[in-house]
């Protein structure tokens, strides 16, 4: 039932500009004219706006603006990225969500989305506020073929993404923190939490939880982030159909990851260092219980990021925080 309106949802999304007659779904699909009617009945439920012509048929005037699983899949351009999607309208992360995906054996490229989160992650044991349904709560499955020192690449890789995506919405100011966040002037609009399971030198699975704040207005934060918290909204005075951005973010992602599948980090540390944030510049680090200034100089092929200090010397950081 699901597949069949996923494969009708497609044959429609091909079809986008003009009709198909019922008879040509009919066969395509393998099913009764009076069941292709049934299926569009239950599309209209997901808010899609369908148009059905005497004699010409069907065609699609208005995607839904409410994510579902089946709205995520209509229009969305991807190959492997989000062929099994799982909504959720309000759940504790679905980072735990993804993992539980993960060890019932989903598959590589499966996203867990969620309209709310009551105990949004963070790295270490921070919170991510997320209670709203303003933003992009979602987590991807990944089965990647690399070893587990190189995971840290694809934080890097889901922050060049997102800053694209941003970039291509004519957001200014977009800038990568490293190795997570990604703001818009000095304020954070979103951030990248990835957790692996891996065993000596290979990884199981990992799930990448990205959290994008969208159409917040500066109250929905609450007290503990509104002075560094940002949306899409505040920047640029305009809200934003949090579908749209989900298969744009998919969309980019999944071309992202298979250049860094066949060409390597290269190309993605190139675009990295265009949005990072403070390179060449002094800024305050803190790592473990030593605080000290130094000048950012960039990102290394392992993620790792390099640093000169005062006395002239060189370092490579693997966890440590930039302060602001
Ligand atoms: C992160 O951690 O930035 C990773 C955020 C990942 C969130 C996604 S949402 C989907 C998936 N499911 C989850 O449960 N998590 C992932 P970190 O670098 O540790 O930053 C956390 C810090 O960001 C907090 O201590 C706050 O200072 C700040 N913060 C919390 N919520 C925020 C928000 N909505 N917007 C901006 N900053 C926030």
């Amino acid at each position: 039932m699901e597949s069949t309106r996923n494969k009708l949802i497609d044959i429609l999304n091909v079809h986008k500009n003009s009709f198909i007659s019922g008879q040509q779904l009919s066969n395509q699909l393998n099913i009764s004219r009076t069941a292709v009617w049934k299926h569009m009945r239950e599309l209209e439920k997901d808010g899609y706006v369908i148009e059905a012509a005497p004699r010409k048929g069907y065609r699609i005037v208005e995607s839904p603006k409410k994510v579902s699983s089946n709205t995520i899949h209509w229009g969305l351009q991807t190959k492997w990225l989000g062929k099994e999607v799982v909504h959720k309208h309000r759940v504790p992360s679905t980072q735990t969500v993804a993992h539980q995906q993960a060890l019932n054996g989903s598959s590589h490229g499966t996203v867990v989305i969620a309209d709310q989160q009551t105990k949004g992650k963070g790295r270490l044991n921070r919170k991510w506020y997320s209670e709203n349904d303003d933003g992009v709560w979602m987590s991807v499955v990944l089965r990647p073929n690399i070893p587990p020192n190189q995971a840290p690449q694809l934080t890097l890789l889901a922050a060049t993404v997102l800053a694209n995506v941003l970039t291509k919405l004519k957001i200014p100011e977009v800038g990568i923190k490293w190795p997570n966040d990604i703001l818009i002037g000095d304020k954070k609009v979103a951030g990248i939490l990835t957790e692996m399971q891996a065993e000596h030198d290979q990884i199981h699975y990992l799930v990448l939880g990205i959290g994008l704040n969208v159409n917040q207005s500066s109250d929905t934060f609450p007290d503990e982030v509104k002075d560094i918290a940002t949306s899409l909204k505040l920047a640029s005075n305009q809200s934003y159909s949090i579908r749209q951005l989900i298969q744009d973010i998919l969309f980019e992602f999944e071309k992202s990851y298979d250049v860094y599948m066949s060409d390597g980090f290269t190309s993605i540390k190139q675009n990295w260092e265009r949005f990072g944030y403070k390179m060449g510049e002094k800024v305050a680090i803190n790592s473990g219980n030593r605080t000290w200034t130094a000048t950012l100089h960039g990102i290394e092929a392992d993620g790792s990021l390099l640093v000169s200090n005062d006395d002239g010397s060189h370092e490579r950081l693997y966890s440590a925080e930039i302060n602001w």
